[in-house]
């Protein structure tokens, strides 16, 4: 077991200071080009760091830490564009190192050399990343672009009326579920990204979010509409996961299908989640992952949500588990997928 315990807080803030305070002594440049709030940024950036390391030694899974490892290398990229692409590289490669030097002793040495050996790694992929190789466009992947982009278009113009009336319009031509795993999901996908890229602001990314639920609401009584199938589901983000909008729209999706679905959103705390399944005897628990912080938090909640409640049938998706390798043995899960059809079909053939 790492000796990175995401439970002892403050043995980790401490491991985040030494490291934090090595890198000014290492690079005597940064105190001078780095603002108030660019310092509290970078130690923002060490815990994630050190948490990014502590998932991948866990579930012995290099790639988590290397998708971590390319994401903040952009978002640097992006979001001091008034430092040069060396110098940038530069930080990140004196933050590996000093990593790699106080990582020592903080864990056992399996663990250690695991941990090293990512760190190496991780100024080897640094140095060789390019901006252009990162550039992600989720409205041209996939079907449907123009609507994606009209959608975009009315939500970064603040145009909820618009987007309202092109949302329902939209929802009498195609089916419900292609309308919100398709053209919505991708198109909050491009609003990450656009925040990425320091195009919009924090402010306008809060807004598409609460623009997009109120989108989702506007189905409610269609919703409801459908025959019922005396079935039901719990639906909820474990952990310190605060992206709800897709854990809602399988939610949702669950409901218009029949089920009985039982959402309770962001951060639920397990013991709640226990109480609910002891109430309720639903016959699936689906937990949605985004950040990979979520991952350890989900895994916890199935190993107990199978002690309490052997017959219950847990899915596992979200975006954390895009290139996962065994997401199912990982995580002790009976269902994984991303998609909302497979999901049905799963839950078709296992909760009879
Ligand atoms: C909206 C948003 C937020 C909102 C969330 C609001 C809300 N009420 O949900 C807020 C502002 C809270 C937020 C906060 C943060 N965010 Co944010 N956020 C996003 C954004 C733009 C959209 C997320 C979304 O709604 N997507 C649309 C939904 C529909 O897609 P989805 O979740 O993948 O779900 C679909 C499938 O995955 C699947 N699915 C999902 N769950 C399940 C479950 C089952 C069982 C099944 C079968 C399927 C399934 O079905 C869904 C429908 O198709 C993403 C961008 C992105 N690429 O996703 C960034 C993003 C996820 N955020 C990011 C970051 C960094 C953060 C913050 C750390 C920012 C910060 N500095 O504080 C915090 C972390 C908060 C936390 N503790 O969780 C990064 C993560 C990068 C990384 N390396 O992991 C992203 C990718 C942005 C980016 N491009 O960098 N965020």
């Amino acid at each position: 077991m790492s000796l990175l315990n995401f439970n002892d807080v403050p043995r980790v803030r401490e491991l985040a200071q030494i490291v934090y305070h090595e890198q000014f002594e290492l690079d005597k440049r940064l105190s001078q080009e780095l603002s108030d709030a660019d310092q509290q940024a970078l130690m923002n950036g060490i815990l994630h760091d050190l948490s990014s390391i502590d998932i991948a030694i866990k579930l012995k899974d290099s790639d988590l830490y290397y998708e971590y490892i390319r994401w903040i290398c952009a978002l640097l990229s992006y979001h001091m564009p008034f430092v040069d692409v060396e110098r940038r590289k530069e930080y990140l490669t004196y933050h590996y190192a000093s990593m790699i030097k106080h990582l020592n002793g903080a864990m056992n040495e399996s663990d250690y050399e695991y941990a090293r050996t990512l760190l190496e790694n991780a100024i080897e992929i640094t140095k060789g990343l390019t901006l252009e190789e990162l550039k992600k466009s989720y409205i041209s992947i996939g079907d449907y672009h123009e609507c994606k982009k009209e959608l975009l278009h009315l939500l970064l113009n603040k145009d909820l009326r618009g987007a309202t009336q092109y949302i329902e319009d939209l929802s009498l031509k195609l089916p419900l579920d292609c309308v919100f795993t398709d053209i919505m999901k991708d198109t909050m996908r491009e609003v990450g990204e656009l925040w990425y890229e320091n195009k919009i602001s924090v402010a306008q990314e809060h807004y598409c979010s609460m623009a997009i639920q109120s989108l989702l609401s506007r189905f409610q009584s269609r919703i409801f509409e459908q025959p019922r199938r005396n079935k039901k589901a719990v639906i909820a983000c474990m952990g310190s996961e605060l992206h709800e909008i897709g854990a809602r729209m399988i939610s949702d999706l669950l409901e218009y299908n029949g089920w009985d679905s039982l959402f309770l959103g962001a951060a639920v705390p397990l013991q709640g989640l226990c109480d609910m399944l002891l109430f309720e005897q639903p016959q699936l628990v689906a937990l949605s992952v985004c950040m990979p912080q979520g991952i350890l938090p989900c895994i916890e909640a199935i190993k107990k949500i199978k002690e309490i409640s052997p017959q219950v049938k847990v899915a596992v998706g979200g975006r954390a588990f895009i290139g996962m390798k065994d997401v199912k043995i990982k995580t002790g899960a009976d269902i994984y997928c991303d998609d909302f059809k497979d999901l049905l079909h799963e839950v078709d053939r296992l909760c009879r």
